[in-house]
């Protein structure tokens, strides 16, 4: 018989992918979509949308992970073999701004999920997948780091992701729940939301390299990210509900980037070099070279500013340094990272030069995009 599995967050980056990587295995899928988001302008679940009309097991359902008796009445119907919580004011600067409610969705909202399964005595038909966080190491005490390293979160989301980080492995502990922590560093791809650097990076250059813009504003181009691809990781995220017992994983691919060498090789899968002049917020981003044969369409002249700082990206308090070391994950579920840094991105610079030529070619001919 299929398994049942409940997404929360599935018109997210990673829910996409998962939804996939379920299907492929056989799985029904059901996932929570919120009826406050406008999902029309979501390619994700434009994506998971287009798969249900496809004949695919995919079933939505409306709900927010600040409704309690909505969440039990859904898992309560659905009755899942594996929930996968994913839901989450997931963006670290918004969290300054947006502290309690970032501390509701990410931390109270694990505890509803936890809570709804003890009450409802699934605790031992139903698994939890959280997804937890490289912030929890914030400004990080040992490199790099592993599941032994201290928490220093830096920010209302990191906190509030260790609040939920403890309260799984504590109903772990107390009621038996198969509960398990995904300790993930940051991982990106062309479904990458909007805001987070690398797609920011990836879709200004794309329009910079076509003229719809001339110049890309950045925070820290000191920070240094273990950037890998969500879709290796959502792998993981099923295989740790696959064990014998539960436990919590650090997922990573052990190697590091800043900021800045993240927009060198983004700029360089163009055909662009960039050379760094000054320091700080005066720190800029010129084109010193372009590649001829890779640039025939290219709009940008040499010596052309395309990087500039401004401080009001910087956060209040920064996270400079992550590095992961995942070899518990390797040891025990046979996890390895398939997809190299040039790699990812290599296919997010060719999904949003794609996705620019396709809208500059509707606005060319009228069409809305
Ligand atoms: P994402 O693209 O930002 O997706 C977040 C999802 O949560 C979206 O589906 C969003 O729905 C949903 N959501 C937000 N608030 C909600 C609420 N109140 N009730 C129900 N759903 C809500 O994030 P992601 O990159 O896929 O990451 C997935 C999870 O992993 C998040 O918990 C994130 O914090 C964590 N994480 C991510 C990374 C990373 O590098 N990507 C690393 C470590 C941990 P809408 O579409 O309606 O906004
Ligand atoms: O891409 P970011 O916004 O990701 P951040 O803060 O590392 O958080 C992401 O990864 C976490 C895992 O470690 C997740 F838990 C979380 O949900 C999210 O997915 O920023 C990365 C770095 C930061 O140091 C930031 O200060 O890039 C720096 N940065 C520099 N300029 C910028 C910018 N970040 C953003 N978003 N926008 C900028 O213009």
């Amino acid at each position: 018989m299929s398994k049942n599995a409940l997404i929360t967050g599935i018109t997210g980056q990673d829910g996409s992918y998962l939804t996939e990587l379920l299907l492929s295995k056989g799985y029904h899928v059901h996932g929570i979509v919120r009826v406050s988001t406008n999902n029309r302008n979501n390619p994700n679940y434009l994506l998971l949308e287009k798969l249900r009309k496809r004949g695919e097991k995919i079933h939505l359902h409306s709900g927010d992970l600040s409704d309690s008796s909505r969440l039990t009445t859904l898992i309560s119907a659905i009755s899942p073999d594996e929930i996968y919580n994913l839901a989450a004011q997931s963006n670290v600067s918004f969290s300054f701004a947006e502290p309690k409610y970032t501390s509701d969705i990410n931390a109270i909202g694990t505890l509803r999920i936890l809570e709804a399964i003890r009450n409802l005595k699934f605790t031992s038909q139903t698994k939890l997948y959280h997804a937890s966080t490289s912030e929890l190491f914030g400004k990080a005490q040992e490199s790099p780091q592993t599941e032994t390293t201290p928490f220093y979160p830096r920010s209302p989301y990191a906190i509030a992701k260790l609040y939920s980080y403890w309260t799984v492995i504590n109903y772990r502990e107390a009621y038996d729940i198969f509960a398990c922590n995904g300790i993930l560093f940051n991982h990106e791809s062309p479904r990458r939301g909007e805001t987070f650097v690398t797609r920011k990076v990836t879709k200004a250059l794309a329009r910079i390299y076509f003229g719809l813009q001339d110049c890309l504003y950045l925070g820290n181009l000191n920070a240094k990210r273990d950037w890998g691809h969500a879709r290796d990781y959502v792998e993981m995220q099923w295989l740790m509900l696959q064990q014998k017992f539960p436990d919590d994983y650090v997922i990573a691919t052990g190697v590091q980037h800043s900021v800045r060498s993240f927009v060198e090789i983004a700029a360089s899968e163009l055909g662009l070099t960039i050379g760094w002049h000054g320091k700080d917020q005066t720190e800029v981003g010129i084109i010193e070279q372009i590649d001829s044969s890779l640039a025939q369409k290219c709009k940008i002249k040499p010596g052309q500013t395309i990087i500039r700082v401004d401080p009001q990206y910087y956060r209040p308090a920064e996270v400079e340094n992550l590095l992961g070391n995942s070899q518990k994950a390797k040891n025990n579920l046979g996890w390895t990272p398939k997809t190299s840094f040039k790699n990812l991105v290599k296919e997010m610079i060719a999904h949003d030069l794609d996705q620019t030529r396709k809208d500059l070619l509707c606005k060319e001919n009228g069409y809305e995009t």
